[in-house]
């Protein structure tokens, strides 16, 4: 059995008790508490788009505590949390995910996702119907929208010019914890080592690791460029995270109070991302000004590398048949 079978099967039971627990929690209670868990910052755009329009959407009925900086779950537990019944709300990779279902890898991969109109459109797609059902299904977990972080690029200590995949050898790249980002780390090139973002800022200052890669924006809102010296702009990931909420919460709730929470979950989405946008768009004069060098390497060659790992790869024989035809359909 492998890992991912292992976590799936064991999370299954345990969702369906969280299923039955929660439901009654939320049918007792006049006020329905939604607290959410996510190891960003409130000062990052998918927070400020929840505090801002979720947050005040759905306060007739509901509580919305959110939790940031991982202080309430750990990177990488938040869905395991929801499962069992401890947690209402989580943003969530596709990442992790893909650790308890292989054909969410297919939304991992790099060089995939061509930007953030392509990702609601893959999202609202019947493509990832199937996905989304298997994920209430097996985990007790809803997929309310689709969160843009943007385009992930390497930030790197030291004057090392980054032209090609090989110029990455031997460089110790922080990734987050997952395989699957591993598996991304070394298509770049790089030697990917697992650290929490929380603990990200320090590994960078100690020289732990060499680098990391986070959209321009993250780099920004945690300071990555006070202790970093230069951005490669391999835009390797177009990323996203999914906004989640508990499905026994949601069964609970009444058919006006889901469409209340679906559409105040679209309005964070969509504020989050103009913002995310702007900032990104912001990002290289910002961070040319604090005295980082940015620049393009070979993109193609960054690409053609990813691309074919990816596809060699044990995680391509996960990818539902059709799948990466119809995502890149949507892109045109
Ligand atoms: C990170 O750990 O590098 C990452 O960018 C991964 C994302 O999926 C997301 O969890 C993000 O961190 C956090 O929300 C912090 O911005």
């Amino acid at each position: 059995m492998t890992r991912t079978t292992t976590r799936r099967a064991l999370l299954s039971a345990v969702a369906a008790t969280a299923m039955i627990l929660g439901a009654g929690a939320a049918l007792a209670q006049d006020r329905v508490k939604l607290r959410l868990a996510s190891v960003n910052t409130e000062t990052d755009s998918r927070a400020i788009g929840l505090i801002e329009k979720f947050g005040p959407g759905v306060a007739e009925f509901a509580e919305f505590e959110p939790h940031w900086n991982g202080t309430l779950f750990k990177q990488g537990t938040e869905l395991e949390a929801i499962a069992r019944g401890n947690l209402e709300m989580s943003i969530a990779s596709a990442q992790e995910f893909s650790s308890f279902f292989p054909e969410f890898s297919i939304l991992t991969a790099g060089y995939v996702h061509q930007s953030a109109e392509h990702q609601i459109a893959v999202f609202n797609d019947p493509v990832m119907d199937p996905l989304k059902a298997r994920v209430e299904a097996d985990l007790g977990v809803k997929l309310l929208t689709v969160m843009y972080l943007g385009k992930r690029q390497l930030n790197l200590k030291g004057d090392r010019k980054v032209v090609t995949p090989a110029d990455l050898a031997g460089v110790k790249l922080r990734m987050p914890g997952t395989d699957s980002w591993q598996f991304l780390g070394a298509a770049l090139g790089a030697s990917p080592v697992p650290i929490a973002f929380s603990e990200l800022y320090t590994a960078l200052q100690t020289g732990a690791v060499d680098g990391q890669d986070n959209p321009l924006p993250t780099v920004i809102d945690s300071k990555f460029y006070e202790v970093t010296d230069q951005i490669v702009l391999t835009s390797h990931l177009v990323d996203l995270n999914y906004l989640t909420i508990s499905k026994a919460v949601w069964d609970g709730l009444s058919a006006d109070q889901q469409a209340t929470v679906q559409a105040a979950a679209d309005a964070a989405a969509d504020h989050a991302r103009d913002l995310q946008l702007q900032k990104e768009a912001d990002g290289v004069a910002f961070l040319t000004e604090k005295g980082i060098t940015v620049y393009e390497p070979d993109v193609a060659a960054f690409r053609a590398k990813v691309q074919a790992d990816y596809l060699a790869s044990d995680y391509a024989k996960d990818w539902p048949a059709g799948m990466l035809d119809r995502i890149n359909e949507l892109a045109r």
